[in-house]
């Protein structure tokens, strides 16, 4: 059986979090090594690319989040065999790499400042991008982006949403998302409540 180990911040969000659940879904046991955010600036340097997350599967490293939530989303069914509806899948995991783009470069501003950079953020870039996912959930009939089921760029949409609508993101307000893309607020609670996303959580707690 393979070992797979998977190195990400200590935290129940961010790229992580999609994999972390794919792994889950796909039945297959993983070290969850969690690192915190001083011990993530002491080991920075000694990761590839020095950014979390990375996987060892092996014994093999590999880095890139959307590569992996592919690689396990194949594993668990979580991503379409269809080619079509995988693209249907990656133009989502790419599109929230954009908005994660723009996000960062908010974290780490304090003040007026950081209230400024948030509100262009959240007119500007954060605007555009939840409108042309609420365009692809449409597409892909509503419910979800792809395959008419649960993929991992449903668990990714999830987890940032949760981010933005739990008020994770000072300057913007928590009903932002319900206010401007309302279906977009609907997904995310269905991907929360979804039996795959619950028994996750219950095998965190158990
Ligand atoms: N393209 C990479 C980006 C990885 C990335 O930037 N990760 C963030 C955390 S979510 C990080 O490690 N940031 C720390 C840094 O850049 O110093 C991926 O998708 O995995």
């Amino acid at each position: 059986m393979n070992a797979y180990k998977l190195t990400y911040f200590d935290i129940d969000g961010g790229r992580g979090e999609p994999i972390r659940i794919a792994l889950h879904a796909a039945g297959l046991a993983f070290e969850d090594i969690r690192w915190s955010f001083p011990e993530f600036g002491e080991k920075r340097e000694t990761a590839r690319f020095n950014a979390v997350p990375f996987m060892e599967i092996d014994g093999k490293l590999i880095t890139q989040s959307n590569a992996l939530c592919r690689y396990i989303g194949k594993m668990s069914n979580l991503y379409p065999e269809d080619p079509l509806q995988a693209l249907y899948c990656d133009e989502v995991l790419e599109a929230l790499e954009d908005i994660t783009h723009y996000m960062v470069q908010t974290f780490g501003l304090e003040g007026n400042e950081l209230e400024t950079a948030r509100e262009k953020f959240m007119n500007g870039r954060l605007t555009v991008c939840l409108k042309g996912l609420d365009e692809l959930l449409t597409r892909g009939g509503g419910e979800y982006f792809a395959n008419k089921r649960l993929t991992v760029a449903d668990l990714k949409t999830a987890v940032y949403l949760k981010n933005i609508r739990s008020g994770g993101l000072d300057h913007v307000p928590a009903d932002f998302v319900d206010t401007l893309t309302p279906a977009l607020a609907k997904l995310q609670d269905r991907v929360d409540n979804h039996p795959i996303v619950l028994a996750y959580k219950a095998s965190k707690s158990a």
